[in-house]
This record gives structure tokens, C-alpha cells and sequence, in this order.
């Protein structure tokens, strides 16, 4: 059929969309040229844990932020893929609440049972994208970091899956660049190690500060101050975590807060988000957005409304992950493959104006859930990807909000039941609060931990 595409980022937004031409095919369909870039050594994005931090091995600014002894956050169930159970990868059922490597291990199941890696060029940046009105196609520069040599390419569809979770929104506090304890973003946080024993204080108050302040007063920290710039996390925090209004300024050791309270820390840690970085892109094609549902700049969440060439997956703020990133690749692909027409620019923008404005009208975290789930149910009536019960995971996601606000040590122990084969997940072996080991290998061993052994 002629047609190029390339895909840049091959974490589980590109995966996903390798996974989307590959199941096209299987069906006897013809599919175009592709070409995906990864600038790490390896696919799964986020979930290909690295000790590194700052930059990678070729001096590249590190991608990663996940860290050592990190749990879901959410129920694996929500996150399921429609056309691969956790039941058929693992062959035995699992908690609703696996680790990183557990994980990751189920991303890279799916896309092995595939030829995708062929597709794949590792330690490939993208530097630079042009889009050449001659030949209507993008000119992309990429750089080969092992061989240190520059190159282009040029495709008909560009699709960028490179994530927004990796670099630091960092904010500026008086007298910060005096204070004597370690200041770092949760970006480069790779576990609770060398927090044991001290007063840590994390500023920010959403999915950062909320899983790293747990896992550091799991781990041994002596205590968790949590500053919020706007709402508190507001669960029932047990005693050695707390929550205090913003930080105003910095004096030696010392913070000081809003009400008053003046408190040492040996360690800040901004828990204070990321931005969308493009930095391969020239402005006009950038999305310029904050964290948020349906940021804006793209018809159907996916589609650039400044070049339809140009495609985006993963680009919002997620309560659903992987299972949208799937929804949103059968959409770019069936768009690609010309099975789905653009409406008019008027109708793109009034479509695109409809779902901000239902964000905005969004104020409970239910709500949000709830059109996240629209989102989603608007994207699969659009194309072949298994339609799933949506209603029972917004249940679902729902009731993990309530598990939270009511016990956030023991939110993961609790199961939930697969709306892709009804499996009903397990009890982990060991309750999370006391399973300090993480690897695949514990996870998946029968032995609960010895409690004996723990209280020596
Ligand atoms: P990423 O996973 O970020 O992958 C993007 C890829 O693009 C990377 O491999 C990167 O190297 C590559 N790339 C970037 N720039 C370039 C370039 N210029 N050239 C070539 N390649 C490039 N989700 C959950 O479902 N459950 C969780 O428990 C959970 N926990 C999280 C914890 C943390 C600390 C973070 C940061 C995120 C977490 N997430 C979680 C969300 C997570 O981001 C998504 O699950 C998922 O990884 C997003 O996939 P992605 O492919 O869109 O982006
Ligand atoms: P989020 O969810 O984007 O949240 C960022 C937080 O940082 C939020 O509480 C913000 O407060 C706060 N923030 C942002 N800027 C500032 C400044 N200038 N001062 C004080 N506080 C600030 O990012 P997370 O890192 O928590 O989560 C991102 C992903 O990583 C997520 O998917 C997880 O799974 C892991 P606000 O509420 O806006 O006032």
C-alpha cells in the first residue's frame, strides 16, 4: 500500500500500536511499512526499570522514573488488555495488585507472542521532526546513540508514544537553593532505601507523594510530611505521615508552612508532577497541555488538529492505562489505514470542544473516572478492539478509590474479578504492608513470609 509510518517511543503506548498493525495483519490484511524508535535499550517504557539517574549510558536525559519496590496503584484488572488476560500469561491466578517486574513481565508476554521486535530500533533517539510540504510526508532526524551517527527518515504518519511522566515539573521556593538537606524530584527516586530514619518532606499531593511517602514509611523512614498546594490526599494516614498546607519558604534544615508549623527535614522530594516534553518537535506541533484528561490539540485524544499525519497515544492523565493505550491504537490504525475519515476542522474542534468542556464539569474523582470510561467506550465502538464491560472496571476503579480513602497500607490486599475472563484474582501470599521483596520470583512463590522471622 505504499504508506510509512513511524512510531516513536516503544513503551506500552507504541507497543500497543505495533500490537494493533500486527493483529490487522493476522487477519489476512495488508499493513504499511513501519519503523518504531526506542531510545532506551529496551521496550516497556516506564516499566523497564533503571538504578540510573540524570542521564542514561549515552548521555541522553534518562526516561525513567519507576522505582525499586513499586506496587501497582491500581487494580491490574483495570488495566488489562482486552485481547490478553494476566490468566493466560501467568497460567495461575495472581493478586489484584502486582509489582513493577510482574508487570512488566505482562507487557513484554503480549508483544513476544508477536515478530514486533523486528520493528524496533533500540538506543534511537528522535531529535528533530520537519514536515515537508513537497512530499506531504514528516522528515524525521534520529540519532543512533551506539554508533554516535545521525540519520533520516521519512514517513507518511508519525505516531509519538514518548510519555509525559518523565520530565520534572521542578518548582522554585525561597531560600530552597540554601537548605542543607538532599533535594530531588520523584523523578530520579529509586526506592525508600536512603530515606530509613529520616524526616522526609514531599511537596505535591497526587500519585507521587501518595505511593512514595507509603512506601518510604513501609520501608522505615521516621516520618512523612506531605505538603499540598491545593487539596490534601485527606486519607486516614497512620501515625508518622501527615498532611500540612504549602511550603513557603526554606531556612537552613528548616521549612516553613502556610499555618505556621516550621519543621527540619533531611530530605525534600518534589512529588510535583512532569510536563509534556516534546522536544523533537517543532512548536506548532507540540501539544501544550498540563495533566489532565483530554488535553488539548487532538481530535479523539489522538489526532494532531494541526497536521492529521501526526498522531499522539498516551498523551492523557491516566486512570485507565494500558487498555486505552490499546483502544487508542486500534483507532490510529484503522484511521491509517483510511477505515475511519476525519470529519471537517469544524467538526474536529466542536467534537474536541464537547469533551473539555465535560472535563471541566468533572469535580469528584468518580466523575473523572467516569469520563475517562466514556473516553474510552467512544474510542472501541470506533474500531474491532474487544469491547469489555467499561461500566464494571469504572465500578471497579470506584471501589479502589474507597479502599484507599479508607486504609491506604492495606488497599492492595484487597482482589477484584476480571471483566475480560472473570477470573477472580488471589489473595498475595504475604499481606503488601510486610512483603518487602518485589521480584517476580517471591511473587509468584506460594510461601507466605514467615512472621517469626520477621518480629527477630
Ligand atoms: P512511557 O512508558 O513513558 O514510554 C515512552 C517511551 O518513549 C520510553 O520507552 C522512552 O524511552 C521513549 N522515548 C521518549 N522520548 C524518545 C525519543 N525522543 N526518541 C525515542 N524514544 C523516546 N500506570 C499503571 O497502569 N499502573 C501503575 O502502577 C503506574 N505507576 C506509575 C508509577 C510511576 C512512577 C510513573 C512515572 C508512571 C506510572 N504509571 C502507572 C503510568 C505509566 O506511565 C504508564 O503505565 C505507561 O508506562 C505509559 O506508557 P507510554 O508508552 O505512553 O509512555
Ligand atoms: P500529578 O498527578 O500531575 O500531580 C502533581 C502534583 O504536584 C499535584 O498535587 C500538584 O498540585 C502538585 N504541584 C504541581 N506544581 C506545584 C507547585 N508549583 N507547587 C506545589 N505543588 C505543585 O503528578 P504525579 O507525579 O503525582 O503523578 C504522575 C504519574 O506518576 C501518575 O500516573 C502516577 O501513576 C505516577 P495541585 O493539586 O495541582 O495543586
Amino acid at each position: 500500500m505504499g504508506l510509512k509510518v513511524g512510531i516513536i517511543g516503544a513503551g506500552p503506548s507504541g507497543l500497543a500500536m505495533l500490537r494493533a498493525f500486527e493483529s490487522k495483519e493476522k487477519k489476512g490484511n495488508k499493513i504499511p511499512e513501519i519503523k518504531c524508535f526506542e531510545k532506551q535499550d529496551n521496550w516497556g517504557g516506564m516499566w523497564n526499570y533503571t538504578w540510573r539517574t540524570g542521564v542514561g549510558k549515552y548521555g541522553e536525559p534518562l526516561h525513567g522514573s519507576m522505582y525499586k519496590y513499586l506496587w501497582s496503584n491500581g487494580p491490574k484488572e483495570c488495566l488489562e488488555f482486552a485481547d490478553y488476560t494476566f490468566s493466560e500469561h501467568f497460567d495461575q491466578t495472581i493478586s489484584s495488585y502486582p509489582p513493577r517486574e510482574v508487570l512488566f513481565d505482562y507487557i513484554q508476554g503480549r508483544i513476544k507472542q508477536s515478530n514486533a521486535r523486528k520493528y524496533i530500533q533500540f538506543n534511537t533517539v528522535a531529535r528533530w521532526v520537519d514536515y515537508v510540504e513537497e512530499k506531504k510526508q514528516f522528515r524525521v532526524v534520529f540519532d543512533d546513540l551506539k554508533k554516535n551517527e545521525t540519520f533520516e527518515e521519512f514517513f507518511d504518519y508519525l505516531v509519538v508514544g514518548t510519555g509525559h511522566f518523565s520530565t520534572p515539573n521542578m518548582p522554585y521556593f525561597k531560600g530552597i537553593e540554601n537548605y542543607t538537606g538532599n533535594v530531588m524530584h520523584a523523578h530520579d527516586f529509586r526506592g525508600a532505601d536512603p530515606f530509613i530514619d529520616q524526616d522526609i518532606l514531599l511537596i505535591g499531593s497526587s500519585y507521587s507523594a501518595e505511593d512514595i511517602a507509603v512506601q518510604c514509611y513501609k520501608h522505615g523512614t521516621k516520618s512523612v510530611t506531605i505538603s499540598y498546594r491545593t487539596n490534601p490526599i485527606d486519607c486516614k494516614w497512620p501515625q508518622g505521615i501527615e498532611e500540612l498546607p504549602m511550603v513557603t519558604h526554606f531556612e537552613d534544615k528548616k521549612a516553613f508552612f502556610k499555618d505556621g508549623t516550621v519543621k527540619e527535614f533531611d530530605s525534600v522530594i518534589m512529588c510535583t508532577g512532569y510536563q509534556h516534553k516534546f522536544p523533537f518537535l517543532p512548536d506548532n506541533l507540540r501539544l501544550k497541555t498540563k495533566n489532565c484528561l483530554y488535553p488539548e490539540g487532538m481530535y479523539k485524544g489522538v489526532i494532531s488538529d494541526v497536521n492529521a499525519q501526526l498522531l499522539f497515544l498516551g498523551m492523557q492523565d491516566q486512570y485507565y492505562t494500558f487498555n486505552m493505550f490499546d483502544a487508542q491504537a486500534w483507532f490510529a490504525r484503522d484511521y491509517i489505514l483510511g477505515r475511519i475519515n476525519l470529519p471537517s476542522k469544524e467538526a474536529i474542534q466542536t467534537d474536541i470542544q464537547k469533551w473539555m468542556e465535560d472535563e471541566s464539569k468533572c469535580i469528584s474523582a468518580d466523575d473523572h473516572v467516569d469520563f475517562q470510561t466514556n473516553y474510552i467506550k467512544d474510542l472501541i465502538e470506533l474500531t474491532d478492539y474487544p469491547m469489555f464491560d467499561l461500566d464494571k472496571v469504572a465500578e471497579m476503579f470506584k471501589v479502589w478509590l474507597k479502599d484507599k480513602e479508607q486504609n491506604i497500607l492495606t488497599y492492595r490486599d484487597k482482589t477484584f474479578t476480571s471483566v475480560m475472563d472473570q477470573t477472580k484474582a488471589e489473595k498475595h501470599h504475604t499481606p503488601w504492608m510486610k512483603e518487602l521483596d518485589d521480584s517476580l520470583e517471591r511473587y509468584l512463590d506460594e510461601d507466605p513470609i514467615d512472621e517469626k522471622e520477621l518480629e527477630k
